[in-house]
């Protein structure tokens, strides 16, 4: 069976593709041939995944889920949310680390968390799923795998990054995997 994923994020269609290899096919926006940057003008994780799984059905008549994602920061009032992509003006994952280690210069309180909002479209009704991962901010980037802001945070319960750890583990407990879980449990129900 197959599922369209509306993004251009090859590590996020990279972990979705292991965390449901042998039950389905994930084609990514450039796998049918669109290669937009969707605007993703909404302020909420649930706007931004909605506006980019809706143009998928309206440009290409097809069922499809989106994912809009980002770390929250519980000393910078949630930042960056969902500015997480272009927290520092870029999309250059060491300028956004950069910045957010410098805004918590001196600050305790180093409590985040990661929170993925998919939005299923499938006839023509808007399903969402959420997930979250509690967790802190390193003081240093630490580990090489993952993506984003992976070397700097340390999910409870553990005392490495997501960017120590292989992504089938990260994929055990991740935001991303805990609302993809739930999605998956709504297509078999
Ligand atoms: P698409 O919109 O095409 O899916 P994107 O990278 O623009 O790709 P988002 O708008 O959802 O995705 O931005 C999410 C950002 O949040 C992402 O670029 C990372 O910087 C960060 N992020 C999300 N999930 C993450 C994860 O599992 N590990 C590290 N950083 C993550």
């Amino acid at each position: 069976k197959k599922l369209v994923f509306a993004t251009n994020n090859k590590n996020k269609t990279e972990e979705i593709r292991l965390s449901l290899s042998g039950q389905y096919e994930v084609l990514n926006l450039e796998d049918i041939g669109c290669f937009t940057d969707i605007p993703e003008t909404a302020d909420t994780f649930e706007g931004n995944a909605t506006l980019k799984s809706s143009y998928v059905v309206a440009h290409y008549n097809l069922d499809c889920f989106a994912d809009d994602s980002g770390l929250e920061i519980e000393a910078l009032n949630s930042e960056p949310g969902v500015y997480s992509a272009r927290y520092a003006g870029s999309r250059d994952p060491l300028d956004n680390i950069k910045l957010v280690l410098h805004k918590l210069e001196g600050i305790e309180n180093r409590k985040a968390r990661f929170k993925t909002v998919i939005s299923l479209m499938r006839g023509g009704e808007n399903y969402l799923f959420e997930g979250v991962i509690n967790g802190t901010i390193r003081t240093e980037l630490s580990g090489a795998k993952g993506f984003g802001y992976d070397p700097i945070f340390q999910p409870d319960g553990y005392q490495i990054t997501f960017a120590e750890m292989e992504m089938a583990e990260k994929n055990k407990i991740s935001h991303r995997a805990i609302a993809l879980q739930k999605m998956i449990a709504f297509l078999k129900g």
